[in-house]
């Protein structure tokens, strides 16, 4: 046991703990707390890569903590594993999804393997098992029943490079959240999942999370369902039977309204277009159908639109105002029309400028006027030129004038969410059938139970996959076609396959009973383990997946199948591993790659290395880490471990008090900074405490001390958390029983963690003259001499006698001078 060698210690345990299997959770009762430790699970887009080695040795710690502890640890792993990158893969190869993807993740597990996380691998899953889906499918007709998944035409997200429509959460900044392509905008008939009847509850059960989740989590979903509260208010339209009714936050400003917009590609616009306007209308409207959300919302964009010709009736002033269409009103908040206030919203006084509409001031805020300045007053401020609500303040005039529209049956209070439904379905094959059968007669048939799942066909390979706007299944004419489950007559197969964040939503109930077969998860199991202690991944799933897995939650509490509202009570964001302060990422082509470092360096210092660069939440600069210091820390962890000779056992309590001090220290500020997630710093604390120990050994009471011995198995065992495989061989070294993961968390004994000095005020004549340092227990006898023979005492006693010394030992010396 000579020389340190990472590589043959890490091939050594990884054969061990594969024989020992010492990470699984256990069903039964036994006493211990229950903990579910849960990692986002991967993609099997190829082998593992330094982000994945970050998020995981991070949820591993977590979870290596809580099984020192003695708790009964759930901390399964398994794959998300449908999804175009396979499809594309086959396109190319001519073969079938199923191959890439059951290939990428047998590399993945055996780099898991090796990479060391504490998994309990009895509960893998993979979503694109029959097995698995099987479960969603049935989720899928349970919403489906309960109203919550539904079909309807409209205007939707369109990628043109993967030819598929897209969920409004997967469009980031106008462009496909997978591949980069601008978004378009195309009308289809689509499969939607009712979200917005959950938006109250959305928000609203964020105060669960409070403090526990990451806040800009927090405000990213917060502002995404965007809760807005303001009226309805219903303007008539000449020449019209029915009114427009508008949504504004502000109804204070109704006097101030000199126009009205409706959205341009709504069709109302359409509808209520006098035909003098029609040409202009339809060349505006080609113009504006190129364009995204993002780019209509824009602020700094020249405002555009084009005049119907029509005109409405202001409700409380009868005056009569002008309809106009414009792009920057979306179709599909509110009611796709508003009452233009240009005096006090931005986007409206652009227009009313770049138009030559009136602007008038309802509202005094004491700043210049907006149509001088072009600067819209959005503050507060005494109402003005607005009849019975002037002089008062804005919540009183909201509320003043909501209540005349409600008398006047003309208006009424009203919310309106950010979120939309979420669009489920995509013309892609490498996904989740959707469980509906379309039948002439009898309309959309759901799949009965008993013949799920809806199995993918095995026999469409390369080109048949080939995205063409409809679903590939489409030509599988074998699978598609099918006998009514209702009237026995001809029907179709739904073709299109399931958005993979539904796969996603509901995979961490799988674990709690991965081969349950009665339903998705077996309840008695669920209320056990869950909701998740920890659950550990990127921030890019700050909104879809964690809000749909939200989402799903509150859908099994309506069903009765869970007992709780929130899936995860603590989420934990890692930073991401980055180089020379670029991101790494799949098209810089990853420039660190994981496999090699591992090569070089072995696991437990990639590991280290990733946790001790700092907290972990924040990025790691791969250029900034020191793999090399690491690695001659843990070859000086495995030294004292080969050289410690008290034996196994001897109590400690005979040895030096001081390296005990040192240990018990370190034994109550790691479990402290471990349980505040600050694991850089718990990793300072044990590299102080092998500092300490080989001092002993060198220069103090050497290697047979019980206090050395008892130094050396607290780092191991402290150290297993982190760097695990040299944990293991130093524990081993030490005379110790394997595997080092179950030996228990150390305890701090209080008595050792008593200060080791305190200070001591010497007065003379009342006045403060010395500070010394002395031992929590010295004698009165002792501290007084120690207090005469200062010599900044006998400075200031200047050679006077002494009348009196009062001594109250530790703190406390008081001479008064004759
Ligand atoms: C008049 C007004 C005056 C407005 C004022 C604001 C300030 P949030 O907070 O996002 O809910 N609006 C309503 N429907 C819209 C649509 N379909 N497309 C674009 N804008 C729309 O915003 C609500 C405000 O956004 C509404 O209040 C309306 O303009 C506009 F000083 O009405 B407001
Ligand atoms: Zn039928």
């Amino acid at each position: 046991a000579e020389g340190y060698d990472p590589r043959a210690v890490q091939d050594k345990w990884q054969a061990r703990w594969a024989e020992l299997d010492p990470f699984r959770a256990a069903e039964g009762e036994d006493g211990r707390e229950r903990r579910y430790a849960l990692d986002m699970f991967p993609y099997p887009s190829g082998d593992l890569h330094m982000g994945h080695a970050e998020a995981f040795a991070i949820g591993d710690v977590i979870a290596r903590y809580w099984f020192q502890k003695g708790d009964n640890v759930l901390h399964p792993i398994g794959w998300d594993s449908f999804g175009l990158p396979a499809e594309n893969a086959a396109i190319k190869r001519d073969s079938h999804p199923a191959e890439w993807t059951y290939a990428n993740i047998d590399t993945q597990a055996s780099s898991f393997q090796r990479y060391a996380p504490s998994f309990d691998w009895s509960r893998r899953l993979h979503t694109s098992d029959p097995e698995y889906y099987k479960w969603t499918q049935w989720l899928f007709l349970r919403f489906y029943e309960r109203g919550l998944a539904y079909r309807k035409g409209g205007q939707v997200n369109w990628c043109p490079n993967d030819q598929t429509v897209l969920a409004n959460e997967q469009v980031v900044g106008g462009h496909c959240e997978r591949c980069g392509a601008l978004v378009e905008r195309r009308v289809l008939t689509q499969w939607y999942f009712k979200i917005t009847e959950y938006a109250d509850r959305l928000l609203d059960d964020m105060a669960q999370l409070e403090g526990r989740w990451p806040e800009r989590v927090l405000l990213m979903q917060r502002n995404w369902i965007g809760r807005s509260t303001g009226a309805d208010v219903d303007f008539v339209i000449e020449g019209r039977d029915e009114p427009v009714t508008v949504y504004t936050t502000r109804p204070d400003t109704l006097y101030g309204a000199t126009f009205m917009v409706v959205a341009a590609d709504a069709d109302l616009a359409e509808e209520i277009c006098d035909p003098g306007q029609r040409a202009a209308f339809e060349t505006y409207r080609e113009e504006i159908s190129r364009e995204s959300e993002i780019e209509r919302l824009s602020t700094e964009r020249d405002k555009t639109g084009v005049f119907l010709g029509r005109y409405a009736i202001n409700p409380v002033n009868g005056e009569r105002i002008p309809i106009w269409a414009a792009d920057y009103v979306l179709a599909e908040y509110g009611h796709g029309a508003i009452m233009a206030v240009p005096a006090h919203d931005q986007r409206d006084l652009d227009f009313a400028l770049k138009f030559g509409l009136p602007v008038r001031v309802v509202v005094d805020t004491g700043e210049a006027d907006p149509a001088e300045t072009g600067v819209a007053t959005a503050g507060d401020g005494r109402i003005v030129n607005s009849g019975p609500i002037d002089g008062l303040a804005k919540a009183d005039a909201i509320a003043r004038i909501t209540e005349i529209l409600a008398g006047k049956g003309l208006g009424k209070a009203a919310v309106n969410f950010r979120l939309r439904d979420w669009l489920v379905s995509r013309q892609r094959f490498w996904g989740c059938p959707i469980p509906i059968v379309h039948c002439e007669g009898c309309g959309e048939v759901p799949v009965p139970d008993d013949q799920l799942p809806v199995r993918l066909p095995d026999d469409l390979r390369g080109a048949d996959l080939a995205p063409k706007g409809t679903s590939p299944l489409a030509a599988a004419a074998s699978w598609v076609n099918v006998e009514c489950p209702k009237c026995g007559g001809p029907a179709t197969r739904d073709t299109d396959t399931m958005d993979t964040f539904v796969d996603s939503s509901w995979y961490y109930f799988r674990y709690c009973s991965p081969g349950y077969d009665q339903g998705p998860f077996d309840v008695e199991q669920v209320r056990k383990w869950m909701p998740v202690d920890q659950y550990t991944g990127g921030v890019e799933h700050a909104i879809l997946h964690l809000l749909y897995s939200r989402f799903f939650t509150k859908v099994l509490y309506d069903m009765g199948m869970v007992d709780f509202t929130e899936p995860f009570t603590r989420l934990l964001n890692q930073g991401q591993v980055i180089l020379n302060a670029k991101a790494m990422s799949k098209s810089l082509g990853n420039m660190v790659d994981l496999g090699e470092q591992i090569d070089r360096f072995g696991v437990d210092v990639v590991r280290l290395a990733m946790l001790f660069s700092g907290p972990p939440e924040d990025d790691i600069d791969w250029a900034d880490v020191s793999p090399h210091g690491m690695s001659k820390f843990l070859t000086r962890v495995h030294r004292i471990a080969t050289e410690v000779t008290g034996p196994v056992g001897a109590d400690p309590g005979t040895g030096s008090e001081d390296l005990r001090r040192v240990t018990h220290r370190t034994i109550d500020e790691a479990t402290a900074l471990v349980e505040v997630r600050r694991f850089n710093v718990a990793i300072s604390r044990i590299m102080e405490l092998v500092n300490a120990t080989r001092k002993a050994i060198d220069s103090g009471p050497g290697a047979g001390d019980p206090a050395v011995r008892e130094a050396a198995e607290t780092i191991a065992i402290l150290l297993s958390l982190f760097a695990p495989y040299t944990a293991d061989e130093a524990w081993e070294l030490l005379g110790r029983t394997a595997p080092v993961a179950l030996a228990g968390w150390p305890s701090a004994d209080p008595a050792l963690l008593v200060q080791e000095s305190v200070t001591c005020v010497v007065q003379v004549a009342g006045k403060v003259r010395d500070r010394l340092e002395v031992a929590p227990g010295i004698t009165e006898g002792e501290l007084e001499s120690l207090a005469l023979s200062s010599d900044k005492i006998k400075e200031a006693l200047a050679g006077r006698d002494i009348r009196k010394v009062i001594v109250r030992a530790p703190k406390i010396v008081n001479i008064v001078p004759a």
